[in-house]
């Protein structure tokens, strides 16, 4: 499949969500601006963001600076774990609107997989059946967290969002196929290992052959999963290496190749132990 810049994914429930978007996690107050602005002059339109990185208000900011209007980008946000139940849910939503500066939210996902999980979607559902947020999902989930929404719950989540790159790939690949068979996106982030592996031999061997960087390997590995993919930087020419993806495709020797890294290698925690 031939992926632009503006590609795009159809979700569960028909909305059309970007490939390929900035992640802005560590991307504090003020040090978000910027990014987002080069990013979106790029052509960025997926913006992903969440309370817990305290950007909100700044991202608002520099949406208003870029001059782009709220129907050409796609924003996500997410509930942080203190804010999960069904009436604080409610109240962290809009508290995200506000500073986002926004009426609606593309994409609103359940963080992590906390207690409170259960009343937390419910909130979600209800926020989607009001129209304030096109598509709900979740980050984080394992399979028994999935399974426990579906079983319960009317809404099937849109959306998984989770650690996801070659070097813990073949560690989720049960979750991957679930995800699949069930129809949940998968949206992969720190698909650059936040740049801990980004000296692997095979990335580099495989790097050379396209002249692309280790970085581009694994942000176009991702996306010839069907993932989506969200990789974060600060930096405005690593924004633009990161876009500059869309001219070259893995041969399936190659995708195969870095499949098969296995390195149980991983920056967050593993929630597949969480009950
Ligand atoms: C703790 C934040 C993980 C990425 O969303």
């Amino acid at each position: 499949m031939e992926f632009t810049i503006n590609s795009k994914i159809e979700l569960n429930n028909g909305l059309e969500m970007p490939r390929f978007g900035l992640g802005t996690w560590k991307l504090k107050r003020e040090s978000v601006v910027n990014p987002v602005k080069w990013a979106l002059n790029m052509g960025y339109r997926l913006i992903d963001t969440a309370t817990f990185y305290r950007n909100e208000k700044y991202i608002a900011k520099a949406i208003k600076e870029s001059g782009l209007s709220r129907d050409e980008l796609f924003i996500t946000s997410k509930v942080w774990d203190t804010d999960q139940g069904y009436d604080n849910t409610l109240s962290a939503f809009e508290n995200s609107l506000r500073k986002l500066d926004t009426e609606y939210l593309d994409l609103y996902l359940i963080h992590w997989p906390r207690k409170r999980r259960n009343e937390t979607w419910k909130a979600l559902e209800k926020l989607y059946s009001d129209g304030k947020v096109k598509a709900i999902g979740v980050a984080n989930f394992a399979i028994q967290h999935l399974e426990e929404i579906i079983d319960t719950h009317d809404i099937i989540p849109a959306v998984n969002q989770f650690e996801l790159h070659p070097f813990d790939y073949s560690d989720e690949q049960d979750l991957i196929d679930y995800c699949r068979n069930n129809d949940i996106k998968v949206e992969a982030y720190s698909p650059l290992t936040h740049g801990r592996k980004l000296n692997h031999p095979t990335l580099k061997k495989i790097g050379e052959k396209y002249d692309k960087s280790a970085a581009q390997v694994l942000i176009r590995w991702s996306l010839q999963q069907n993932f989506i993919c969200i990789p974060k930087s600060g930096s405005e020419s690593h924004i633009k290496e990161n876009a500059n993806v869309f001219d070259f495709k893995l041969s399936s020797e190659d995708m195969e190749e870095i499949n098969t890294i296995k390195a149980n290698f991983r920056l967050l925690d593993d929630t597949s132990k969480w009950n």
